[in-house]
């Protein structure tokens, strides 16, 4: 295992729809946010490991703004033949605002996975009044395959939407409908004043959030082949869904 800065990145090597919504992301950041660095714990900004023989290369991309602790896009590649952009923006607790993430899977020029969703943060697991009234007001789509969810996801909202695209009209759909998330919630985020009051509610659904994901054993198995048990532990638990110490 490495941890050095690369001399290229891996992102323009990466499955074509993957970079348009790793671009589309940073974009909507830029537009909407007032961005700052984040320091990730040592180094683990650019990481290298084997995987059944395959390397696997894993970049990070963090920032913090007024209203989120941490925005965190993570590109990996597994050889050439697994590509995946996984994406969370974590509210500072001060803020009753759901959690955006993202996690996309693509293998031999297909896109296999695609999830992206606001989940609730709120003791009553409900979306903000704001967000509900815009999400509600986007055009309905419809993908050919939706997939199942698994037993961890009660974390998700009505608004999640988890397909494996069946062409390049479902991906420009999928990304559109991101596109349309990334602005309500940046939008909503930065119009919603800060309730200290709230900070044990919003930071017990944090911790939830985190928990459930931390239960994706498809996650864990492809960072504990490349990096060994421990490894893949503290990744997930520090650097993938950690909670604000
Ligand atoms: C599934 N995530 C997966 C899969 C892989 C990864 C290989 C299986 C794909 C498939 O079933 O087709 C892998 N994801 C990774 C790896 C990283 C990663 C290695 O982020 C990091 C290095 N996961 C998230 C976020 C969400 C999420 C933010 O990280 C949701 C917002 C969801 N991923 C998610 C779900 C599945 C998944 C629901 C399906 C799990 C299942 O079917 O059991």
């Amino acid at each position: 295992m490495t941890s050095s800065t690369p001399s290229t990145s891996i992102r323009t090597q990466q499955h074509p729809f993957i970079q348009k919504l790793a671009t589309c992301i940073e974009e909507s950041w830029q537009q909407y946010l007032d961005l700052a660095p984040y320091l990730l714990p040592e180094d683990l900004g650019y990481v290298e490991g084997r995987l059944e023989g395959e390397k696997l290369v894993i970049e990070n991309r963090c920032y913090q703004t007024p209203q989120f602790r941490k925005l965190h896009l993570e590109l990996a590649r597994v050889g050439n033949s697994l590509d995946i952009l996984h994406c969370v923006m974590f509210p500072r607790p001060e803020y009753a605002l759901p959690m955006f993430g993202a996690d996309l899977v693509g293998g031999r020029g297909q896109i296999s996975m695609a999830i992206a969703d606001l989940s609730p943060t709120s003791s009553d697991h409900t979306l903000p009044v704001g967000y509900q009234l815009e999400l509600r007001s986007l055009p309905t789509i419809t993908f050919s395959q939706t997939r199942t969810f698994p037993q961890w996801a009660d974390i998700f909202s009505e608004f999640c939407v988890f397909i494996r695209p069946e062409n390049e009209t479902e991906e420009t759909q999928f990304l559109d409908r991101i596109r349309e998330y990334l602005r309500i919630h940046c939008q909503q985020a930065i119009a919603t004043p800060p309730t200290p009051e709230r900070v044990e509610e919003i930071l017990a659904g944090q911790h939830h959030y985190c928990t459930q994901q931390q239960q994706n054993d498809k996650t864990r198995r492809v960072l504990e082949k490349a990096f060994g048990e421990a490894w893949a532990e503290r990744y997930m638990s520090t650097i993938l869904f950690d909670l604000p110490s």
